[in-house]
């Protein structure tokens, strides 16, 4: 198998507070928006919720016992905004503060470094209740918060994200409303939430720069992901031009429309399209704040685009029928780990990880009491392959990091989608180690020899 990395890459496993903890208000947390829509019916599938999950609150050793046996060098966890900050309003729940210092604690023991996410997507209901993220005032409560957490975690934590995927919370908590806390906007509205995301960017890297200079922090980032047909020149430039076009698809999912502004000040050219006039709406002073290039980049890469030219442009080539799906329906598309990982790098050369790439299966416990996936196995042989290949062709890769350690709540899908190297029996807690626990830690121990 030809996986290679660059000495010094960095494995790891990702997970995220709403998907593993439970008991999101236990010892004065406060409610998320993700409590309440998932108590909303018909909201999340089979009428399931977060309340307990894979009660990490009270089995967060385990979890980094497991990152560890699996030789990770870093953990990605999330920080909830409401446990720590329940009405997100600055009256600090210190309970919360000591939870997330015990995981670090946990993961530091055992030889893991802790990476830590500021926001996916914990926004305190009261939060919500008061604007979110359509008002500018919940961006520099957020900061508040992450600089007390920067705070609280010096020392201990080398690597921040400010936000995950602001292009979901844009399009789908506020765009179609099939995220928490469901709201349906317009493009007007969803581009509102975009600055404010970016604003609590902005904010948020300061803050935290502020209470521990020598931390690293960065932004995870997703959205279209394209890759050429051939190796042909042409097709090569029209996958690198289809991922960044306004017309590729909804721009609010795109890299460039989150990251141009963060990284050089400016919305992408659109110039004569329904998007300047909201582009001219940012004040100057906005993109002072919001122009913040992070220290890392993540990104969170599960599927592409096939892309080949056409008519002096580009065309996406349809899947075939019975194309290669996950269990969500997601295409199996590893080339999206080459090529869209050296398009992003080119446009955004910082040190770049992929942050989350994994994919959903219907994992069920055998007659033999293990968790036989090896269709997990063959996604991550050939992801990695690709992804190393970009390592190759220049790209500055630190690290990957496989969604997820265990499986979890899959938002509005609910726990029927298993993403985990971990099978996770929601009834017990209990964790079992999958096939390709194994398989994974035996490709990371070999990376060391
Ligand atoms: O589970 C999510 C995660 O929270 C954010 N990125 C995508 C994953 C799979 O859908």
């Amino acid at each position: 198998m030809d996986i290679k990395f660059p000495r010094g890459f960095l494995w790891g496993a990702a997970s995220a507070a709403p998907q593993i903890e439970g008991y999101a208000t236990a010892d004065g947390g406060g409610a998320s928006v993700w409590d309440i829509y998932s108590h909303t019916p018909g909201k999340i599938d089979f009428g399931e919720n977060g309340d307990v999950a894979c009660d990490s609150y009270h089995r967060y050793a385990e979890d980094a016992a497991l990152a560890a046996n699996l030789g990770a060098d870093v953990y990605r966890f999330s920080v909830s905004w409401a446990r720590c900050d329940p009405l997100g309003d600055g009256n600090w729940n210190e309970a919360g503060f000591e939870y997330y210092g015990r995981v670090a604690d946990e993961c530091l023991r055992r030889g893991v470094q802790p990476v830590v996410t500021l926001y996916h997507w914990e926004l305190p209901q009261a939060a919500e209740e008061r604007g979110g993220w359509l008002v500018p005032e919940t961006a520099e409560a957020f900061a508040r918060f992450a600089g007390r957490m920067a705070e609280y975690l010096r020392g201990r934590v080398k690597l921040y994200f400010t936000l995950n995927e602001p292009q979901c919370t844009v399009t789908m908590s506020y765009g179609d409303g099939s995220h928490a806390p469901g709201r349906v906007l317009d493009k007007a509205g969803q581009f509102r939430v975009l600055v404010n995301q970016q604003l609590a960017h902005g904010l948020a890297m300061r803050a935290v720069k502020a209470a521990d200079p020598d931390c690293t922090v960065g932004i995870v980032s997703t959205g279209r992901h394209c890759f050429p047909d051939s190796e042909s020149p042409e097709d090569i430039a029209a996958a690198r031009l289809a991922g960044f076009d306004l017309a590729g698809g909804d721009p609010l999912f795109t890299h460039n429309w989150l990251l141009d502004p963060i990284f050089y000040g400016s919305y992408p050219d659109c110039e004569g399209t329904e998007w300047a006039e909201l582009a001219a709406s940012v004040t100057p002073r906005e993109l002072e704040i919001i122009h913040c290039p992070p220290e890392a980049i993540g990104y969170n890469i599960y599927h592409g685009k096939r892309v080949r030219a056409a008519g002096g442009g580009y065309e996406f080539v349809p899947e075939y029928p019975g194309f290669p799906r996950t269990s969500l329906g997601w295409p199996i598309t590893p080339e999206a780990l080459d090529w869209s990982v050296r398009y992003l790098y080119e446009r955004y050369p910082a040190p770049t990880y992929i942050a989350e790439n994994g994919l959903a299966c219907a994992d069920v416990v055998s007659l033999d009491g293990r968790v036989h996936d090896p269709q997990r196995i063959d996604f991550l042989a050939r992801y990695l392959a690709a992804l190393s290949r970009a390592a190759a062709g220049g790209v500055d890769l630190r690290g990957w990091l496989h969604w997820s350690l265990t499986d979890n709540f899959e938002w509005s899908n609910g726990y029927y989608p298993r993403f985990g190297l971990v099978y996770c029996d929601y009834r017990t807690g209990e964790r079992i180690p999958k096939d390709s626990y194994y398989w994974l830690r035996e490709l990371i121990a070999a990376s060391r020899e």
